[in-house]
């Protein structure tokens, strides 16, 4: 692969966006190179992902513009159908994704972090929807994950404005959850994945699954999406031991190192 790295610590999984001379833009064979890494990442062993941008000033600048330049109305399609399903099989993964946004988050790049359950930045990040300033609008997704996070009236002024926001304003509106000097954001980012690494697996699979599949449908149905997956944590590894070492008071004995199970 010339464009993504893929580190495997543990049980986390890094992947890094490494295009550092186009501020590490999205051209398609990014895309295509990151789709095939998803593919490859063996979930046996994988707990949790982190997604991050090479070099210190930027995430992702966005879709990479000269590429897009010359794109027939075809090609443009089929170039937003390989962004959108890859964004949509980060956002589907079976287990969590953490963006690590160090430096622009940028178009394409505020959208992929985006399709991440949880983003961390840097105090450099910039985020930002600029696509009407180039004549287009947001087609990774941006108008719809963004109005589903910050909330329709603030996705609606950073997309019509295309006014990029600074790291603590993306704080403040709930797009980051947290920001960290740039030179701990990556440690922040695998401690907070180890977290997730050492609980269940099984559960925490089913609560993004349960999380996703909910917000897409009324509350009567997504009570019931809930109670499936409630339902299928029961006979595992994990909730058997999980269970048995709260009651036998066995504060040594983690659930944590129990091997994910396929039901
Ligand atoms: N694409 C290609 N190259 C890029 C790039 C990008 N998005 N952003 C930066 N670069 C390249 C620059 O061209 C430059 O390359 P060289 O000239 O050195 O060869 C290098 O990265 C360094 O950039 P700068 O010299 O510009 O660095 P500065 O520090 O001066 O400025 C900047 C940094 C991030 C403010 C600036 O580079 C910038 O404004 N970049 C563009 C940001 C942007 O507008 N991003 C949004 C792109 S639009 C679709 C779905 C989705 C999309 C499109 C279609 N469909 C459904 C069809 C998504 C669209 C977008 O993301």
């Amino acid at each position: 692969m010339e464009f993504i790295t893929y580190e495997q610590d543990g049980f986390v999984g890094v992947i890094t966006i490494n295009r550092p001379k186009a501020l590490n833009a999205l051209n398609s064979q990014v895309l295509d190179e990151l789709n095939e890494t998803l593919d490859s990442i063996n979930l046996d062993n994988t707990r949790a992902l982190i997604l991050t941008g090479a070099g210190d000033k930027s995430f992702v600048a966005g879709a990479d513009i000269g590429e897009m330049s010359t794109l027939t109305k075809a090609e443009g399609e089929a170039f937003g159908k390989k962004g959108n399903d890859v964004f949509r099989k980060l956002e589907t993964f079976p287990i969590p994704v953490i963006a690590a946004v160090n430096g622009f988050a940028l178009g394409g790049g505020c959208e992929i972090s985006m399709s991440c359950d949880i983003r961390i930045c840097s105090e450099n990040a910039i985020f930002g929807q600029p696509e009407v300033g180039l004549g287009i609008t947001p087609g990774f997704g941006g108008t719809q994950r963004l109005a589903r996070l910050v909330g329709a009236g603030m996705a609606k002024q950073m997309i019509y404005t295309a006014r990029n926001i600074k790291a603590d304003e993306a704080y403040r509106i709930g797009l980051v959850n947290a920001v960290y000097p740039a030179d701990e954001l990556m440690e922040q980012a695998r401690k907070m994945a180890a977290g997730i690494a050492a609980n269940a697996p099984i559960a925490v699979r089913n609560c993004k699954k349960a999380i996703n599949d909910g917000l897409q449908v009324d509350m009567d149905q997504a009570i019931v999406i809930e109670e499936k997956l409630f339902g299928d944590c029961f006979e595992t590894e994990d909730q058997k031991a999980g269970m048995s070492n709260f009651l036998e008071k066995d504060k040594e004995k983690k659930l944590k190192v129990v091997p994910f199970q396929n039901k």
